[in-house]
C-alpha cells in the first residue's frame, strides 16, 4: 500500500495531536507523590529540600539554554563572516589581552555563582534539623522493613502488593508519617546495598549493610507518596517499592496505637507470604 505525502502528513499532524493531548492531558493529571503518564518534568514537590531541588534544577536550566544559545551565535557569526569566501584575506591576529581575561573570568564567576545555591542546597539536604520523628528503614532482598525507635519500638514488613495502584508502585504496609513534621529517616541495608528514594520528598540514599545512613524530609502535604529502591539490588530490585502515607498528628497517634498491636511480634509477614495476595 501506498501512501500519498498528504496522508503521510495528515497521520504524522494526528500524531503529533494526539501526542501533545496526552502530554498536556497527563501534567493536567499529575497527582502528588508519584509518577503521571508522559510526564517529562521534575515530580510535584512535597517537601522543602524538593521546592528547592526544583528551584535549583529551573536555574540551571535557564543559565544552561542562554549560555548554548551564545555558543551558538558565536559559532554562527563565525562560520558566515570568517569563511574563506566571505574573508579571503585573514586577520594575522593571535592575542587580545582583554578577550582572554574575560573568556577566562566570566565562566569563573558564572561557577561561583552557581556554587552559592548549590551548596546551600547541599547543606539543606545534609545538615539535618532537629527531628521530631525517626524511622529506620531496612533495605532487604527485596522488600523494605520500618521501623519506629521513638514510638513503642515496633517494626514491620512492607511488600509490593500486586493488587494495588499505582502498579508496580503500591504497598501492603505502608510508612506511615505526620504532616509538616520533620522526619528522620535512618537506612540500612540487611543483605545487599538498596537505595531510599522517595522523589517528591527530594530524598535519596544509600542502604549500606553495616552502616547507618541518615536522611530527613518535612511533608507539607498529606498524601501518599510513592519510591523506588535505586541501587540495583538483584533480580527484584524493581518490585521493591517505598510508599510514604502522610496524615495528621492524630490520625498518626491512632496509627501508632494500632501498629503497636499489629506488629508486636516484630513484622507481618516474610517475604514468602509476598507471592500471594497482600492483605
Ligand atoms: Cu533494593
Amino acid at each position: 500500500m501506498t501512501m500519498s505525502m498528504g496522508r503521510v502528513g495528515r497521520h504524522l499532524l494526528g500524531l503529533a495531536v494526539a501526542g501533545l493531548t496526552l502530554a498536556t492531558g497527563g501534567a493536567a493529571f499529575a497527582e502528588l507523590g508519584q509518577p503521571a503518564p508522559w510526564e517529562w518534568t521534575l515530580q510535584q514537590s512535597g517537601s522543602p529540600v524538593m521546592d528547592n531541588i526544583v528551584w535549583f534544577h529551573n536555574f540551571l536550566f535557564v543559565l544552561i539554554t542562554l549560555i548554548t544559545l551564545f555558543v551558538l551565535a558565536l559559532l554562527v557569526i563565525v562560520v558566515v563572516k570568517f569563511n574563506a569566501k566571505a574573508n579571503p584575506v585573514p586577520s594575522r591576529t593571535t592575542h587580545n589581552t582583554l578577550i582572554e581575561v574575560a573568556w577566562t573570568l566570566v565562566p569563573v564567576l558564572i561557577l561561583v555563582g552557581i556554587s552559592v545555591p548549590s551548596f546551600r542546597l547541599l547543606f539543606l539536604q545534609l545538615d539535618l534539623p532537629k527531628a521530631d520523628l525517626t524511622v529506620k528503614a531496612t533495605g532487604k532482598q527485596w522488600y523494605w522493613s520500618y521501623a519506629y525507635p521513638d514510638n513503642g519500638k515496633f517494626e514491620f514488613d512492607s511488600l509490593m502488593a500486586q493488587d494495588k495502584q499505582p502498579r508496580l508502585l503500591g504497598v501492603d504496609n505502608e510508612m506511615v508519617v505526620p504532616v509538616n513534621k520533620v522526619i528522620r529517616v535512618q537506612t540500612t541495608g540487611a543483605d545487599v546495598i538498596h537505595a531510599f528514594a522517595v522523589p517528591a520528598f527530594g530524598v535519596k540514599i544509600d542502604a549500606i549493610p553495616g552502616r547507618l545512613n541518615e536522611t530527613w524530609f518535612k511533608a507539607t502535604k498529606t498524601g501518599v507518596y510513592y519510591g523506588q529502591c535505586s541501587e540495583l539490588c538483584g533480580k527484584d530490585h524493581a518490585f521493591m517499592p517505598i510508599a510514604v502515607r502522610v496524615v495528621s498528628d492524630q490520625e498518626f497517634a491512632s496509627w501508632v496505637e494500632t501498629a503497636k498491636k499489629k506488629y508486636a511480634s516484630g513484622g507481618t509477614n516474610t517475604y514468602a507470604s509476598a507471592a500471594g495476595p497482600a492483605q
